[in-house]
Parts: C-alpha cells; sequence; structure tokens
C-alpha cells in the first residue's frame, strides 16, 4: 500500500494496526492516502506519555508556551491555501470555504496564544485572623478531544487551542472521514519544541478507539462535538468516572423572517445559512419561518436563489455547493427528500442527486414549501442542503415556533424592527442569537454553546473556554502571626 500516513504517539509518528482510504466526495476517483488506525495498545500509549508531559508542561515558562501557540496559529494562516485546499478535496466544502476554515482555526491559536498571558486569579483576607486566601486556576491534565468531519480543522482547534493555552496534554480523536486535515494539523503541532506526549493524534473508529478513550479513567476532561446519540454514549462513558465533560450536538436552527424584512438581507441570510457548506453546518437553518404576509414573495425569490446556485467539484472555481461527505449522507439527504413529499411538503426547487464530470455525492439545493413544525422533517437535524418554509401568521406564532424544537444551538430573525428584534434576542431558547444575519457565521472570542440537546457542560470558545479546561484550587495561607 503506498501513501501511508501514520498516528502521532509520544513524540512519534507510529504505524497502525490497519488503515482506512480516504476518498474525495468530489471524484470518487481520488484516493487522498491511506490513514492508520491506532490499536487500543496505541491509545495506551498516548495517555501514558501524556502524563509525565502535562507535569513538564506546566513547568514550562508562559512565554514558551504563548510563543509555540502563536507559532502554530501563524503557520496554519500562512498556509490557508495549501491546507484549504487538502481539506476541501477531502471534505467537499467549496475551496473558499476551506481557506476560510483554515484561516479561522489559526486565529484560535493566535487568540489563545495571548490568553496563556492572561494570568489572573483573586486573593481575599481569610475570615480567621492572620490568614490570606489565593484562588487560582490550574490545568486539568489530560484532556479527550473528539471531534466531527464538518469542520475538521476548526472543531479541533477551538478545542485544542485552549486545552494546550490552559496547560493540558491533549489526546485527538480525529473523523474517520476527514483525516488528511487532522494530520496536517498534527503536523505543524510536531514541529513545536514540546514535551514528547504532550500532543497525541489517534485516528480509528468512533466506536473502538473514540469510545475507549471516552471511558478511559487517564483522562481529565472531555470535549466533544458530534451527534446527540454518540454525545449520550460519551456522557454515559464520562459518568462511570466522573470526567469532566463537554458536549455540542446537533441542531434544528429556525430563521424568523418578519413582514418588516429587508427582502434582500433576509434571501441572502436563508441561502447562506440554508446551502452554505452543502447544509453540513450545526449552525444551518434548515427551518425558514415566514410571515404570511411576505410568503409568496420570499419563496419566489428565495427559489431563485437557491436555483442559482451553482453545484460542483470542490475544487472548481465558481461552485458555491460542494458534495454530500459521504455516500452514506447523501443517501440521508435523499431520504429526507423522500419524506418531506410523503409528509405533504412541495418542493419548489432541487433536491435530486446530479451526475457531474467526476462522480461524486452531489445533489442540488432543495426548497421546500408547506411544511409544518411538527413534522419529522422539521424536528430531525438534517446536515443537508435543504431548507423548508414554515407559515406563520404573526410575530407570536413565529417566536413558538422557532422555539418548538428539541435542540437550541441558534435562532435567527430577520427584521426592520428594533423593539422585535430586541424581544426575539431575549426570548428565543437559543445559546446564540443572530439579527439580520444568517445563523451560520460566528466569531472566536467570545462564547458559543447551546441549549437544550444541542449542548452540555461549559461553553466553548473566548474566555468562557477555561471552564471545561482548568479546575480551580482555594488555598489558605498562615501569613503571619494572629
Ligand atoms: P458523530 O457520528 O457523532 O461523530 C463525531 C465524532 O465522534 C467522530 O470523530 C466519530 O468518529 C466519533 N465517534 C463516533 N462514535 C463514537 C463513540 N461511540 N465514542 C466516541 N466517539 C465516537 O458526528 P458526525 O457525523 O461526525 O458529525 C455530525 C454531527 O455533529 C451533527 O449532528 C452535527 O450537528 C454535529 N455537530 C455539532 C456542532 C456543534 S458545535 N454543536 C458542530 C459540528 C457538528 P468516526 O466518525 O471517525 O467514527
Amino acid at each position: 500500500m503506498s501513501n501511508l500516513t501514520n498516528n502521532f504517539i509520544a513524540g512519534s509518528w507510529i504505524e497502525g494496526s490497519s488503515y482506512v482510504a480516504n476518498i474525495n466526495p468530489s471524484d470518487t476517483n481520488d484516493t487522498i492516502g491511506q490513514y492508520a488506525q491506532a490499536s487500543i495498545s496505541q491509545l495506551e500509549d498516548a495517555l501514558h506519555a501524556s502524563k509525565a508531559a502535562q507535569q513538564k508542561w506546566t513547568e514550562t515558562g508562559l512565554e514558551q508556551r504563548q510563543a509555540i501557540l502563536m507559532n502554530i496559529g501563524e503557520e496554519m494562516m500562512a498556509r490557508s491555501a495549501e491546507l484549504g485546499e487538502l481539506l476541501s478535496r477531502e471534505e467537499g466544502k467549496p475551496l473558499a470555504e476551506g481557506k476560510g476554515e483554515v484561516y479561522r482555526a489559526g486565529q484560535f491559536f493566535t487568540y489563545y496564544a495571548a490568553e496563556v498571558l492572561r494570568q489572573s486569579g483573586d486573593t481575599a483576607d481569610s475570615v480567621r485572623a492572620g490568614v490570606e486566601v489565593d484562588v487560582r486556576r490550574e490545568a486539568m491534565g489530560t484532556v479527550a478531544i473528539i471531534s466531527p468531519w464538518n469542520f475538521p480543522t476548526a472543531t479541533a482547534s477551538w478545542k485544542i487551542a485552549p486545552a494546550l493555552a490552559f496547560g493540558n496534554a491533549v489526546i485527538w480523536k480525529p473523523a474517520n472521514l476527514t483525516p488528511a486535515s487532522a494530520v496536517a494539523l498534527t503536523e505543524i503541532i510536531s514541529r513545536q519544541d514540546m514535551p514528547e506526549g504532550l500532543f497525541n493524534l489517534v485516528m480509528g473508529s468512533g466506536s473502538s478507539i473514540g469510545q475507549t478513550l471516552a471511558e478511559s479513567s487517564q483522562v481529565d476532561a472531555i470535549s466533544f462535538t458530534g451527534s446527540y446519540d454518540v454525545g449520550r454514549q460519551i456522557a454515559a462513558a464520562a459518568a462511570k468516572n466522573l470526567t469532566k465533560f463537554q458536549l455540542e450536538l446537533g441542531s434544528k436552527n429556525p430563521l424568523v423572517i418578519m413582514d418588516d424584512a429587508d427582502m434582500d438581507v433576509a434571501v441572502a441570510a436563508a441561502t447562506a445559512g440554508a446551502y452554505g457548506s452543502t447544509g453540513q453546518k450545526c449552525t444551518a437553518s434548515s427551518r425558514l419561518v415566514v410571515h404570511e404576509k411576505i410568503h409568496d414573495e420570499f419563496v419566489d425569490r428565495m427559489s431563485k436563489s437557491t436555483s442559482s446556485l451553482k453545484v460542483g467539484h470542490a475544487l472548481e472555481e465558481g461552485t458555491q455547493i460542494g458534495p454530500a461527505v459521504s455516500e452514506q449522507q447523501l443517501n440521508s439527504n435523499l431520504g429526507y427528500m423522500d419524506l418531506a413529499r410523503k409528509e405533504g411538503c412541495e418542493v419548489v426547487c432541487g433536491g435530486d442527486a446530479l451526475e457531474l464530470a467526476t462522480p461524486g455525492f452531489y445533489m442540488q439545493p432543495a426548497l421546500l414549501t408547506g411544511g409544518d413544525n411538527s413534522m419529522k422533517l422539521n424536528r430531525e437535524e438534517l446536515f443537508a442542503p435543504m431548507a423548508c418554509v414554515i407559515k406563520v401568521a404573526d410575530y407570536d406564532e413565529a417566536l413558538k415556533v422557532a422555539n418548538d424544537t428539541d435542540f437550541g444551538l441558534v435562532s435567527g430573525i430577520i427584521t426592520r424592527s428594533l423593539s422585535r428584534a430586541s424581544h426575539f434576542r431575549r426570548n428565543a431558547e437559543a445559546g446564540c442569537v443572530m439579527v439580520n444575519l444568517p445563523t451560520a457565521g460566528t466569531d472566536y472570542h467570545v462564547p458559543f454553546g447551546g441549549r437544550k440537546n444541542s449542548s452540555f457542560g461549559p461553553r466553548e470558545q473566548g474566555q468562557y473556554a477555561k471552564e471545561l479546561y482548568t479546575q480551580v484550587k482555594t488555598s489558605y495561607i498562615l501569613a503571619g502571626n494572629p
């Protein structure tokens, strides 16, 4: 077998017990490489090495730690064109999105490089005379990071960067569908002057390596992004060892479009939110909750916008919608199209599989109308380039429909009314709210996360990340003669 790529364990690139092929979803004739699958004993080696390395890392000067994170971030930004192309080749998102993702991932490292130096704690007098109190944060120890394929570099980076910045060792299990991006990031990290074993890449299947990692008593904290079902398994595994954990899971984000909306803003936000990254975004808006007064005009304009999107090979100039990430994902999308028809929706445009010049998992983005919020289509996460319009009579109904979901990651509204926007912002049952913006598109210096079944545990990103990656210690010091 040629083009073998290995895991990075205890400071060395280690051959796998087996290898899996990484196939380009835009062209299934293109095999990107063969990627190592770690054995359970290799995972144990990584866990073992992480312990001593983490101890050394806490003793590493802050400026060195800061410089290492800065180096990683700057290299990623400088190489975003090259690494973005690799990401788009294996994941299928259009080239501009792939490059943008790698650049953003670099920004997570440079942001957390700065956070290394933001050292603060509390001091207080004890209630006992002559005793002082010192409250500070310390690293958790070894952190397990389990990440999905849809943002293979950014999601991992917003976990790895704070984990290292706050003094932890990392064991990273990326998704098996996007190993090339994981290896590219690891290769950059592997060249840094860090203790051997501080950062470990253990590629392998979720059910084997992922599950064993989550169950390990050697892990001090777990950060997981992925599906709701797997998230519950992680939670059960973590609970057995009382391991601290955080979950970012599924979603069913609504975009409300009111009768006073700027129609250009509404169509642009709905198009970007519903179809960007082929709908494979946890922040995608698959429910378009539209006021009846502007329903027909919106559907007409949205139909034109949706039909004009160019579906194509991720690396081809002009492509706006790439393929689904895998055959399984495409079949799931087409299954949801069948369900939409069975449940009584009208297909305004799109929804069919496409055959293009290269064999890939292509589908026309679909716009559906006649939707009801109780339909299975409007209850389950699709992860597809599909959006369903749900007609409502007024703002109160719109808010009710928007909140009527088991999930709560992002909720958006398009309106010119400040009072409606303010009311929506206060009453939307979601972790993130967007006003006159697409539901997708968040920053790196502020918290990110959801409510209900979308998230569990501390928020990610910005300074809030320290809630997962650190633990608080309160010390009492007898300072002098009482
Ligand atoms: P999952 O199937 O849940 O996979 C996520 C990761 O978990 C992968 O690395 C997977 O490994 C691993 N995994 C699978 N089974 C496991 C187990 N039993 N124990 C430990 N790890 C296991 O999700 P996905 O299909 O990759 O991603 C799509 C889902 O992620 C969607 O539901 C989406 O909403 C969610 N997502 C959420 C967010 C946020 S921030 N809320 C962001 C992006 C995606 P393998 O795939 O390699 O087997």
